[in-house]
């Protein structure tokens, strides 16, 4: 099968914030991740800075307004931190760009490429769900810290020498009820993107999650995009809440690929990260220690540190998530170590939305 819309993988997260000083040094001292590029008035950016932070293969463009009025300005006003854009690394934005809008996709920006003494690049952006938006670069004759017109930058604080993660795993996003199904097409038409096994039904949407979900991804798996909607239930969704205090649809949480979730919780958690609370009662379940058997480490390390296990045909996962990472309950991350299984923690799901739910409650939105 020819694939009309081949992608290298993640290009970067892109956030919008009301200081992206600030945000740099969270993500930098909690995150320990390494500042490489920048972009701000000092250098002909006169209405925004913007701060590139890696770890791994991931990586973080944080985007703020340094006036008033401009677009990125009212994007924070209306939806406080969040991100803007999933930007995919693709082979030929051109091809790429004329393939998603003949199959309806909205162009927002079309194919234009700009270049430096590190050569030339290639973009272009389509819109997805919400105000969010998929810009698609073509950096292969790229060899700068990021884009032109961003300079190389020191890191903020002195580097760690192994990363807590090494890459994007998947991101999340969460629409209006009835409408996940509307983007689920959307990724086949314009991406053929295919969707993956894992999702949350009827079923368990009555029973306990409040949210219907399904994962698209493309073909060599390499970009997985869940996709939830809010479900009908006794109490209020987690999804409504996030698209009430968003102000509409956008990016849920961005899970993020480490080879040691020990060790990254715990310099997380030392550096100020809060992350959700998991009852000892998960710990001591028969039915889950037996299901999820031999795991790297003993299930008391995991017990002391709140991390989730979840096991299927293929070999396990450890996964951990972080409360909300700004004043409102919107945008959160998943840390999320993968030993074989290529799932997303179906067997946590009932203990991770009980946990959600009691958050939601303490903020008074349940
Ligand atoms: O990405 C996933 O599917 C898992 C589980 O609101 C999940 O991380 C799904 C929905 C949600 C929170 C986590
Ligand atoms: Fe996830």
């Amino acid at each position: 099968m020819s694939d009309n819309f081949p992608v290298n993988g993640m290009d970067s997260v892109v956030f919008a914030v009301g200081n992206a000083k600030q945000a740099a040094h969270y993500y930098s001292t909690a995150f320990g991740m390494r500042l490489e590029a920048y972009r701000g008035p000092e250098n002909g950016s006169r209405d925004e800075t913007a701060y590139v932070l890696t770890s791994g293969t991931a990586r973080f463009e944080l985007r703020a307004p340094v006036r008033a009025g401009t677009d990125l300005a009212k994007h924070v006003a209306e939806h406080g931190d969040g991100v803007i854009d999933l930007a995919l690394d693709v082979p030929d934005v051109e091809a790429a760009y004329r393939h998603a809008v003949s199959k309806g996709a909205t162009g927002l920006v079309e194919p234009y490429t700009i270049s430096d003494e590190d050569g030339k690049v290639t973009l272009a952006a389509i819109a997805t769900y919400g105000d969010t938006r998929h810009t698609l670069v073509g950096r292969a004759e790229y060899s700068g810290p990021y884009l032109p017109g961003y300079v190389a930058a020191e890191p903020i604080v002195a580097p760690r020498a192994a990363p807590y993660f090494e890459a994007v795993d998947h991101c999340v996003g969460n629409v209006e009820l009835g409408r996940m199904d509307e983007w689920v097409e959307f990724y086949h038409r314009v991406m053929g993107f295919t969707n993956m096994a894992e999702f949350i039904g009827d079923d368990i949407a009555t029973d306990y999650s409040a949210l219907m979900s399904k994962v698209v991804a493309d073909g060599t798996r390499k970009v997985k995009f869940p996709l939830n909607e809010p479900a009908v239930s006794k109490r209020k969704s987690q999804i409504d809440e996030y698209l009430e205090f968003y102000g509409g649809p956008g990016v849920q949480h961005i899970a993020l690929t480490t080879g040691d979730i020990l060790a990254a919780v715990d310099h997380m958690r030392a550096a100020g990260v809060e992350f959700l609370d998991t009852p000892d009662s998960y710990y001591e379940d028969p039915e889950l220690r037996a299901r999820i058997g031999e795991v790297r480490v003993p299930v008391e390390e995991l017990r002391e540190r709140r991390i989730l296990v979840d096991r299927d045909e293929d070999g396990y996962l450890l996964q951990i998530f972080t409360k909300p990472v700004q004043d409102r309950p919107t945008v959160f991350f998943e840390l999320i170590e993968r030993h074989g299984s290529s799932g997303f923690g179906k067997g946590n799901f009932k203990a991770l939305f009980e946990a959600i739910e009691r958050e939601q409650e303490l903020r008074g939105n349940l």
